[in-house]
């Protein structure tokens, strides 16, 4: 009888640590449309420590979307959304590159994340 109320507890314990994890600030839903060589917007300025969710489309051919620090390594296939979702851990100055080889003008393409 004792152990069941044991783990009753525990129970409980872990559905309010899921319901304090739920409760974290909410993230911010940003569209970035892709297209040969550029994303739009081509510059974001985002909150230290506040999720960030991209929503990524392409209206041309498949591009790339990488950058290290931040964790972001995406492709964008025409057709489909993909999301990367990140959360700032410094202020800074963060590039994200289309990795994805798409044409004479890919090495300019890219996006940059303003940390504040
Ligand atoms: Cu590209």
């Amino acid at each position: 009888m004792r152990r069941a109320t044991m783990g009753l507890g525990a129970v409980l314990l872990v559905v309010a640590l899921a319901g304090t994890l739920a409760r974290a600030e909410p993230a911010r839903v940003i569209g970035v449309e892709a297209k040969r060589f550029q994303f739009t917007p081509a510059e974001l300025t985002v909150k230290v420590g506040q999720p960030v969710t991209l929503r990524l489309t392409s209206v041309d051919v498949t591009h790339g979307f990488y950058q290290k620090e931040l964790g972001i390594d995406a492709e964008i296939a025409p057709g489909r959304t993909t999301e990367v979702t990140f959360t700032p851990a410094r202020t800074g100055r963060f590039l994200i590159i289309c990795d994805h080889f798409c044409g004479s003008g890919h090495g300019n393409m890219h996006l940059m994340v303003v940390a504040e």
